[in-house]
């Protein structure tokens, strides 16, 4: 992939890292089924704050839909086919969730993307993730494609160390962030949530996260 302007905002610092993709307000063709979507998945399988292996409880609060769930406990990080909470599988990843992943994969130059988990997390005002890599995945050919709903959020990506002081994106209702290739194992983490109301989805952030795990 080339260094390219197609993808970048007038916001952000130009050009964005080779292998990072934001599609300002992509989703927003797929948003009705989207919100809809979520509604259900979150009736399914609760949004819940997952343990750090650390022991610390986490700001945001996580569920997932498709095949694999992404959680976290005192053991560690990994993918599980089920809901450690129901003990049963993950809701079924909703076509609307897959197809808009799908479209902003190709559209950032990654054919053939088929994500297999679809984390979804919430973040109400002052909730944060910390900068860290995904690399629980088995394959790092995937990219990676973030969804944001809802309230505002900056968007921290940094380069392949925590050094690197980490570019800052505000990403807002729509928008859909792709990254992978060179930018696949990027420190990225998401700035604590300034309060707010969407006229969508309240006082929170809702952010998908779809990734081939397996
Ligand atoms: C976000 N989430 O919620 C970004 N990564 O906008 C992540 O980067 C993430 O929530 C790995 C595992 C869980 C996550
Ligand atoms: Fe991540």
């Amino acid at each position: 992939m080339q260094e390219s302007d197609l993808f970048t905002s007038s916001d952000a610092p130009r050009p964005l890292p080779v292998g990072l993709a934001w599609l300002e307000g992509f989703a927003l063709t797929w948003e009705d089924a989207l919100l809809e979507a979520i509604t259900r998945v979150t009736a399914a399988a609760p949004l819940r704050h997952l343990m750090t292996p650390g022991g610390q409880r986490m700001s945001v609060a996580m569920t997932n839909c498709g095949p694999l769930g992404w959680i976290s406990d005192r053991c560690g990080y990994r993918y599980s086919a089920l809901d450690p909470q129901r003990g049963e599988p993950w809701p079924a990843l909703p076509a609307p969730l897959r197809e808009v992943a799908v479209a902003a994969a190709r559209a950032a130059g990654f054919e053939s993307f088929e994500p297999d988990a679809c984390l979804i997390n919430a973040y109400t005002p002052g909730a944060r993730m910390s900068l860290h890599q995904d690399r629980d995945e088995r394959d790092f050919n995937a990219p990676i494609v973030s969804v944001s709903l809802g309230l505002p959020a900056v968007f921290l990506f940094g380069g392949d160390t925590r050094r690197n002081r980490p570019l800052r994106l505000p990403l807002t209702h729509g928008d859909v962030v792709v990254w992978g290739g060179p930018a696949r194992l990027a420190f990225h983490g998401v700035a604590p949530v300034a309060d707010g109301q969407h006229p969508r989805l309240g006082r929170q952030r809702i952010n998908l996260t779809l990734r081939r795990a397996r």
